[in-house]
């Protein structure tokens, strides 16, 4: 950490991209298996209309440790798996006293969060909502609009990901489409 150079990177506020990314992680529909409410759709989608890319994350250059502060760019598609909208899969941070701060860069959706102990929370983020996650929130981003939501995230170099938590339970709270509009219900399969 000591001997890390300054460095910049070039941010397209427009597409979301940043330049040079250390890796751009690509989320298919494929890679999503069982995170949405209607899995039967999402089956029948990548079969039918193929294997659609839902999210992308530009990640930079930065170690993954104590002291370094990580950053990147989610652009999430527009698009319905059944009548849920595109969202990330969502996550604890493994230190789960880490906390994460979103900065809304186009587009529109949601944040939602939630706590092991219960407590759930849902944001609105459009194009310059700065929102915070605090320490123990896990949170997953939602696309409600017809144009890419595009966010700015920074979080601790040390707070990994732990996806498995939600992967297993679900979050409570999820964001569908009912006569046009984007409305937060209940997840019936949340566990
Ligand atoms: C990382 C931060 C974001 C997400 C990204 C994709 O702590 O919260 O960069 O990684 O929005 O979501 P997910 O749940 O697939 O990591
Ligand atoms: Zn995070």
């Amino acid at each position: 950490m000591k001997n890390f150079e300054p460095f910049i990177t070039q941010l397209n506020l427009k597409t979301g991209s940043i330049q040079p990314a250390a890796r751009i992680i690509q989320r298919r529909l494929s890679d999503m298996c069982n995170f949405y409410f209607d899995e039967e759709a999402r089956r029948r989608i990548v079969k039918e209309e193929g294997d659609r890319l839902i999210y992308e994350v530009f990640v930079t250059h930065v170690p993954e440790e104590e002291g370094h502060v990580l950053y990147g760019t989610t652009i999430i598609y527009p698009g319905l798996v059944g009548d849920e909208f595109h969202m990330t899969k969502g996550h604890f941070h493994k230190l789960r006293d880490q906390a994460e701060v979103y900065v809304g860069i186009a587009g529109s959706g949601y944040l939602i969060m939630q706590t092991e102990g219960g407590a759930v929370r849902s944001l609105k983020m459009e194009k310059g909502t700065i929102a915070y996650v605090p320490p123990c929130w896990a949170h997953r981003t939602v696309n409600t609009g017809d144009q890419p939501f595009v966010f700015f995230a920074a979080w601790p170099g040390e707070a990994g990901h732990d996806y498995g938590t939600i992967e297993e339970s679900g979050f409570a709270n999820i964001v569908v489409s009912r006569d046009n509009q984007a409305l937060l219900i209940d997840n019936p399969n949340y566990r």
